[in-house]
């Protein structure tokens, strides 16, 4: 019987309440700061250049799937019509990568990661996400950087699909990390209770990529 008092989506819910109580992802490891808006060592451009690894999977919407695995309690998959029936959020925010060019106020339209995390629900050992491409690229995030208020699985920028050399149908943006950490082409998200070192994060580059800390390099 239907208890006429309760939320609509009580699990959820729940699983909100708890991680506002715990402050689970808010750690205060985002270093953005508020008066300094481009990144040492960056240069600000208004075209987007196009940085990959050379090879554009074909995956036309109808053909995407996202699987979300690993240390949670509530596996994912989905189709892009499922994915995008899920709760949208817009975020405008800026591009900044490693390469040393930086883009301001980019709309992205999408699944913002928190809401991703409140269906698929981390187990309480989960600590980092790896992030599974259709051209085989990885990358990995600590959860707290994964779970960035601003953060998102974003299928739009400036109102219009994400175009297919940018990372469509679907892309993570991240945007207080280097760009190398917003995985385009998104095939899966795997949660870990141990880090594991992606495509670049295993040839020389940064494991957390903070642009204002100038974390380019493992050695920086
Ligand atoms: N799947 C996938 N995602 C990726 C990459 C890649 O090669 N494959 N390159 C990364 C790097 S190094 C950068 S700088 C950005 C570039 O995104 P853009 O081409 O939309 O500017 O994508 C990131 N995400
Ligand atoms: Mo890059």
């Amino acid at each position: 019987m239907a208890d006429d008092n309760a939320p609509p989506d009580s699990k959820l819910t729940r699983t909100k309440e708890k991680w506002a109580r715990e402050g689970r992802f808010l750690t205060g490891k985002i270093t953005r700061p508020e008066d300094q808006r481009l990144p040492p060592g960056q240069h600000l451009t208004k075209d987007w250049p196009v940085l990959d690894l050379g090879v554009t999977p074909p995956v036309s919407r109808e053909r995407w799937r996202l699987d979300v695995y690993g240390a949670v309690e509530t596996p994912v998959f989905w189709t892009f019509v499922e994915f995008a029936a899920q709760k949208q959020s817009r975020f405008t925010s800026d591009i900044h990568c490693v390469t040393t060019w930086s883009r301001y106020d980019n709309e992205w339209e999408g699944l913002a990661t928190r809401d991703l995390l409140a269906a698929c629900q981390p187990r309480e050992d989960a600590r980092f996400v790896v992030l599974h491409s259709y051209d085989g690229y990885t990358t990995n995030l600590a959860l707290e950087d994964f779970a960035a208020e601003d953060a998102l699985l974003a299928h739009s920028w400036s109102g219009e699909p994400l175009t297919e050399e940018h990372g469509g149908p679907v892309r993570l943006v991240v945007p207080h990390l280097y760009f190398w950490k917003s995985a385009k082409w998104l095939q899966a998200i795997e949660f870990l209770t141990e880090d594991a070192p992606g495509f670049w994060e295993v040839r020389g580059y940064h494991n957390r990529g903070d642009p204002w800390a100038e974390q380019r390099y493992s050695g920086d």
